[in-house]
């Protein structure tokens, strides 16, 4: 058995993305046999913004489902919803107690939702990164995979980890991010300057994992480019380009100078509906299985109970040290 511990998440605020699949999900699908792993559906995260109950238990057995379709295996990996294990909420609030106004006050995803959620700036958008760090530290996780927008957040749980062994010695683990090389920010197909996310209100920049083959087509053949003509990676003179060059190299495992000398000449009439049938090819089979494991919740409800047990049991002895640590009285 690998040593070496991994914990992700991804929140059920939106239907998962392509984005979501390159940059976090298939690599977590990759480091499964190499490393011990769990993978966390986080809906305690998700209700920072206000979502409509029976949506967010849609979307997080929906979200049990994607990961499992997209080849996590529930028996090598613990496959589980945060809210089922509660030391995660403990925890948060323990190191909460160790994380500072101004350190937070600094995170960029907080700076964004304060914008975009002004009329409902509530503490748990600012103590967010703190519940993340609860998540990863429980675990004593030594690596973090995600995209490039969390790597401030893990450094962040670095930092409180640094923080609190400063004073109680050797307790946690320190984490590090693990970003891919390539696909560590997919951007929006309407709008190459901005990440494709979930939550984007149009629609037509982002494909979801659960897109029907038409609609991919369609999204990919309408997506933003230039007008120079040629496939060739430039972000900044060609951010449209070259984020398609990103998806296509990350779903057929093709690096840029092959994927150039492939479509030498031949204009992004054919290149556009090329990157959407290799995603659509990718994806088939996600949707599909979705689709299959859906149909039998109690196959889920297996799945999330056992994946639960297992997370509690680890959770709960880093929680009694940190417990003893810290002066609490034992039960
Ligand atoms: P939301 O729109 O609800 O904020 P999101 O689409 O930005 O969500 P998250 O749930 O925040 O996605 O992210 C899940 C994981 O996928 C994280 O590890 C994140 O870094 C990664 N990820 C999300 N979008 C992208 C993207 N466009 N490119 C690469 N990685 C991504
Ligand atoms: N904040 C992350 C989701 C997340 C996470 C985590 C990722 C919550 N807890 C622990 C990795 C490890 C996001 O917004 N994508």
């Amino acid at each position: 058995m690998a040593d070496k511990r991994i914990f992700s998440g991804i929140k059920p605020t939106g239907d998962l993305t392509l984005g979501s699949y390159i940059g976090a999900i298939k690599n977590w699908v990759e480091l499964q046999n190499d490393y011990d792993c769990l993978y966390c559906i986080v809906d305690m995260h998700a209700i920072t913004i206000r979502n409509d109950p029976e949506v967010l238990h849609r979307r997080t057995l929906e979200q049990l489902a994607q990961y499992i379709a997209s080849g996590l295996d529930p028996k090598k990996n613990i496959v589980y919803i945060q809210s089922h294990v509660a030391q995660h909420a403990e925890l948060s609030w323990i190191l909460g107690c160790y994380s500072m106004m101004g350190e937070l006050n600094r995170m960029t995803q907080f700076k964004d939702m304060s914008r975009k959620h002004s009329d409902n700036l509530n503490a748990g958008i600012f103590t967010y990164p703190v519940l993340m760090a609860a998540d990863i530290l429980l675990y004593q996780s030594d690596l973090v995979p995600v995209g490039e927008d969390q790597k401030q957040h893990v450094e962040l749980a670095r930092n409180i980890a640094v923080r609190f062994n400063g004073v109680y010695g050797d307790v946690f683990k320190l984490p590090e991010p693990f970003i891919p090389k390539v696909g560590a920010r997919i951007r929006s197909l309407t709008d190459p300057t901005s990440k494709m996310s979930k939550s984007d209100e149009d629609p037509q920049g982002s494909v979801y994992i659960m897109d029907s083959p038409d609609a991919i087509m369609k999204k990919f053949k309408r997506a933003k480019t230039d007008s120079l003509g040629c496939v060739r990676f430039d972000p900044d003179e060609q951010p449209g380009i070259s984020n398609l060059m990103t998806i296509y190299s990350s779903v057929t495992g093709r690096s840029f100078d092959e994927i150039t000398a492939e479509f030498e000449g031949k204009g992004y009439g054919v290149f556009k509906p090329a990157v959407a049938e290799a995603v659509i090819e990718t994806l088939r089979p996600i949707r599909e299985e979705s689709e299959r494991l859906l149909s039998d919740r109690s196959q889920l409800a297996e799945v999330y109970r056992d994946g639960a047990r297992r997370a509690a049991e680890i959770a709960e002895d880093t929680l009694n040290l940190v417990r003893g640590k810290i002066g609490f009285v034992g039960k």
